[in-house]
C-alpha cells in the first residue's frame, strides 16, 4: 500500500516537460505564421522551430501555475521568452560574435539565409516578442493590461543593457585577455548572460498569474539560483567530459581559454557550490502550496543533475 501511494504521488517530470514543450511548439508555430514577406518569416521560423529544450517557456508556465494561473494564461509570455532566447542564440552564432555554423543540430540561420537576413530575423523576433505579450487577443480570457505592462517592463529590464546584453558584453570583454577572470566577474557574467532571462521567464509567468509581491520575490531568487546553477554545472561538465575524452582527443578544458568555476575554485568546491545553489533554489519554494511545487523542484533538479 505504501508503494502504491508513493507511485500515486510521484511526479512524472519527463511527461510534464514533454507535454508543455509540445504545447509551446504549437503556440510558437501559430505565433509566427509564414506571411509576406516570406523570406524573413521563413528565417524566423527556421530559428524558432528547430528544436531546443524549451526550458524557459516551461519555467514561465510552471511559475504561473504555482501562483494559481494556468498554461493558457502563461503561453503568450512563455512564447515571447523563447523568441528572445532564440534571437540571442541566432545573433550569438553570427561570424562576428561566437561564429557557430550549427545550432540545435541544424545549420545556423546565417549559414542558410546569410548574415543580413539573420540580423533582421533576430530583430524581428525581438520586436514580435513584446507585441505578442501585449496583444490581449492572445489570451484565453480577459487579462489585466496593468499586469501585462508590468511583465513587459520586467522582461525588457532582464534582457537589455543591464541584463542579458550586459552579460554578453562583459563576457566579450573578458575573452582573450591575459589575466584570469575574477570570481565576482565570472558570477556577474553568468547572472546576466544566463540567469537574467530565466529570471524574466519565471517572474513574468508569476506576474500574469497574479502572484503577490512576496511570491514574485521568492520566485525571482529561485530563478537566479537555478540560472547560476545552470552555468556552474555547465563548467563542471566541461571538465569531466574533457577528462573522459582525453584518451581520444585533447581535453576541451585544456585548450580553452575560458574561465570556469573549476579553474577558479577547483572541482570539489564547484560541486559544493552547485549543491548550495540547488538547496537555496528549493528553499524559495517552501511557502508555496506543496501540491503545486513539483514542477519547479524537478526543473531545478534537472538543471543540477543533467549530463550535458
Ligand atoms: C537579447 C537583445 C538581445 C541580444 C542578444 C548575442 C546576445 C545578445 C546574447 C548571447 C547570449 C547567450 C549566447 C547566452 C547563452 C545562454 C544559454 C545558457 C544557452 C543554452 O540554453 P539551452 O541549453 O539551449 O536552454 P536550448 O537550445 O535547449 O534552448
Amino acid at each position: 500500500a505504501a508503494a502504491a501511494t508513493e507511485v500515486a504521488v510521484e511526479f512524472d517530470f519527463k511527461g510534464y516537460m514533454l507535454g508543455k514543450a509540445e504545447s509551446v511548439n504549437r503556440a510558437l508555430d501559430r505565433a509566427v505564421p509564414l506571411t509576406h514577406p516570406k523570406l524573413i518569416h521563413e528565417a524566423m521560423r527556421h530559428c524558432l522551430l528547430a528544436g531546443g529544450k524549451r526550458v524557459r517557456p516551461v519555467l514561465c508556465i510552471a511559475a504561473c501555475e504555482i501562483v494559481g494561473g494556468d498554461e493558457a494564461l502563461a503561453m503568450p509570455p512563455a512564447c515571447a521568452v523563447e523568441m528572445i532566447h532564440t534571437m540571442s542564440l541566432v545573433h550569438d552564432d553570427l561570424p562576428f560574435m561566437d561564429n557557430d555554423g550549427l545550432r540545435r543540430g541544424k545549420p545556423a540561420c546565417h549559414v542558410v539565409y546569410g548574415e543580413p537576413v539573420t540580423v533582421l530575423a533576430g530583430d524581428a523576433l525581438l520586436a514580435h516578442s513584446f507585441g505578442h505579450i501585449a496583444d490581449t487577443a492572445n489570451y484565453p480570457s480577459a487579462v489585466s493590461p496593468a499586469l501585462l505592462v508590468r511583465a513587459i517592463a520586467e522582461l525588457s529590464r532582464c534582457i537589455g543593457s543591464e541584463g542579458l546584453v550586459a552579460g554578453q558584453v562583459v563576457d566579450m570583454e573578458s575573452t582573450g585577455i591575459e589575466e584570469t577572470v575574477a570570481l565576482d566577474r565570472l558570477e556577474y557574467i553568468h547572472l546576466h548572460k544566463t540567469a537574467s532571462l530565466l529570471e524574466g521567464a519565471v517572474v513574468i509567468g508569476a506576474i500574469v498569474g497574479g502572484g503577490s509581491d512576496g511570491e514574485i520575490d521568492r520566485l525571482r531568487r529561485y530563478a537566479q539560483c537555478i540560472g547560476l546553477l545552470f552555468q556552474v554545472v555547465d563548467d563542471i561538465l566541461d571538465v569531466t567530459k574533457s577528462s573522459e575524452e582525453l584518451g581520444k582527443t585533447a581535453g576541451k578544458d585544456l585548450v580553452s581559454d575560458k574561465t570556469t568555476y573549476p579553474k577558479l575554485i577547483g572541482l570539489e568546491k564547484s560541486r559544493k557550490l552547485a549543491e548550495e545553489l540547488l538547496r537555496d533554489a528549493k528553499s524559495q519554494l517552501e511557502g508555496f502550496d506543496p501540491a503545486k511545487t513539483a514542477p519547479l523542484i524537478h526543473l531545478a533538479n534537472y538543471i543540477a543533475y543533467r549530463q550535458k
